[in-house]
């Protein structure tokens, strides 16, 4: 189910630095070079495959930006926001 407006506020005070972006949940990470940001992304989509949900994003060297919505919904939902915090914590394992 589509989140509400304030559902929505209340996922951005427990997410680290999302934000909305054209109805979507959007974050841009940045790495040491190309390598460690393919790495970032290589484990985000095995765990993206794993739940059968799958983010929108774009790399140039050593960023990444993703973008996240429940296609099926046509917006955001739970889902995007399970996906997100289980990409912050891949992003925190790797720049730590
Ligand atoms: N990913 C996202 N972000 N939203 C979806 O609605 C979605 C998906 N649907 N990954 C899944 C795959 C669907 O297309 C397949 C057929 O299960």
């Amino acid at each position: 189910m589509i989140l509400t407006n304030s559902e929505l506020n209340e996922v951005l005070k427990e997410l680290d630095g999302w934000k909305i972006v054209d109805n979507q949940l959007s974050k841009e990470f940045k790495f040491k070079g190309f390598i460690q940001a393919f790495g970032f992304m290589t484990e985000v989509a095995i765990t993206a495959e794993t739940m059968d949900h799958h983010p929108e994003w774009s790399n140039v060297y050593n960023r990444v930006i993703i973008n996240l919505s429940t296609h099926s919904e046509g917006g955001i939902t739970l889902l995007d926001k399970e996906l997100a915090m289980k990409i912050d914590s891949i992003n925190n394992s790797i720049q730590s």
